[in-house]
């Protein structure tokens, strides 16, 4: 299969903050193939691994083309900040926004509401208090290549995530100021993609009433600094934090508030992991009884050496990585570079904000030349870690204890 690089005419450049307005205006991106990009390995569809370059990205590994799926490369969460032009993407359908004019753009939120709303990217921006926070994202899916025996869907290694500083306005504020009727349970949400069939469901996403006015959840106009990339849902997108990116509606157009459960195949069929603990099963006998991913499990991953690095012997290597959890914070990391015999307290760097990764360190000589087996383990505060083994069919919110071999050379 050919791959494809794709450039594009920038409408937004480098810009201080009073520029950020006139350019987002005009919001429009032109999309254009231009050339290859360098081929991996051979792949097909979703299995698809090679190198392209999208419209305000970085050349990024590519599993699929459309709708894009694009990982990015571990050497850019060396970082407390992942940049917006190696931010990860994940589209389900092609028929994605790839123009957005901030003249007609509404969020509109309807339902059940006292006073239906439809609001402009500068409503949005200038009626509701700003609220920044940093905050991690990962798809549900992300690590899924790692799943043994595997699991079909996208073959993500561990680049599907990244952390990012959003400025937005508080989605509790929008919906006060739309009326949230008594009896309402839900709020559901919608952005510009749109299905290839009308037959085929939107992408479409609810939460629960409650968890979507308990003030935590923003409506982001700006992603580090920057308007938010096409890609990664230009103009404006919700950000759940803790929870997995699923609910992170991009290009969001449409809020509603329902008395109602919503139903589709994004809630009742895709997105869900068996009720057991750990969301493990039995390859041989899938668990029955489903329920949607929700929050972030608390994990580590490495960041540096890669898996493919070659160490010498003697040498000093400073082991880094990140951690994460729903936002109750990490407390430790512990590191085994003896497949899991001996562990040692990594150490953890700054909290950077509550909803954001931890980063973390540890120094290592090793003194042998060999296959060393690295592990990494975190614990949050409440004392939920990771365990050894975990399996599910949809190759989801994969948390094990990660296995990296590294090679040691004289
Ligand atoms: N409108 C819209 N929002 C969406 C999706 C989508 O297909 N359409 N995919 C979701 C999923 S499953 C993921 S993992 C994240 C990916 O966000 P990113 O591309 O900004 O990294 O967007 C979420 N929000
Ligand atoms: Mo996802």
């Amino acid at each position: 299969m050919k791959s494809v690089r794709r450039d594009f005419l920038k409408a937004t450049g480098m810009l201080g903050l009073s520029a950020f307005v006139a350019a987002c205006k005009n919001g429009t991106i032109a999309w254009t193939v231009i050339d290859t990009g360098v081929p991996e390995s051979k792949g097909t569809g979703s299995n698809l691994r090679t190198w392209a370059r999208y419209p305000e990205k970085v050349d990024l590994m590519m599993l699929a083309d459309r709708p894009p799926l694009l990982e990015t490369p571990l050497r850019y969460f060396l970082k407390d900040l992942t940049p917006n032009d190696a931010y990860f993407v994940r589209w389900h359908y092609a028929g994605l926004p790839t123009r957005v004019d901030l003249r007609t753009f509404r969020t509109q939120v309807t339902g059940a509401v006292d006073r239906p709303l439809q609001l402009s990217f500068e409503d949005l921006r200038t009626k509701f208090e700003p609220v920044t926070m940093t905050a991690f994202s990962q798809c549900s899916g992300n690590s899924r290549s790692f799943f043994r025996p595997q699991v079909p869907g996208a073959q993500w290694t561990n680049g599907a995530m990244g952390n990012a500083r959003y400025v937005g306005a508080r989605l509790k504020d929008v919906l006060k100021a739309a009326g949230v009727k008594a009896g309402a349970v839900e709020a559901s949400f919608r952005g510009l993609d749109v299905p290839p069939l009308q037959s085929s469901p939107h992408f479409e996403k609810p939460l629960t009433i409650d968890h979507a006015l308990n003030g935590e959840s923003i409506i982001a106009y700006e992603m580090n600094g920057e308007p938010l990339p096409m890609l990664n849902g230009f103009p404006v997108r919700l950000i759940v934090p803790g929870w997995f990116a699923t609910y992170w509606v991009k290009a969001l157009s449409q809020i509603t508030v329902r008395r109602e459960t919503l139903h589709n195949f994004w809630v009742d069929t895709a997105y869900r992991v068996p009720t057991t603990p750990g969301y493990s099963e039995d390859p041989h006998h899938p668990n029955e009884q489903t329920t949607p991913i929700t929050r972030h499990p608390t994990r580590s991953v490495f960041v540096t050496p890669e898996p493919s690095a070659q160490l010498r012997k003697g040498s000093q290597v400073e082991i880094q990585g990140i951690a994460v959890d729903d936002g109750t914070g990490i407390r430790r990391v512990e590191v085994s570079t003896d497949g899991g015999r001996a562990w040692t307290d990594a150490a953890l760097d700054r909290v950077i904000d509550k909803y954001s990764w931890r980063r973390w360190r540890m120094n290592w000589r090793p003194t042998e030349v060999g296959r060393y087996s690295l592990q990494c383990r975190a614990t949050n505060a409440t004392g939920e870690t990771q365990s050894a083994y975990e399996w599910n069919h949809g190759g989801y919110c994969r948390n094990v204890i990660q296995t990296l071999d590294v090679d040691i050379v004289a």
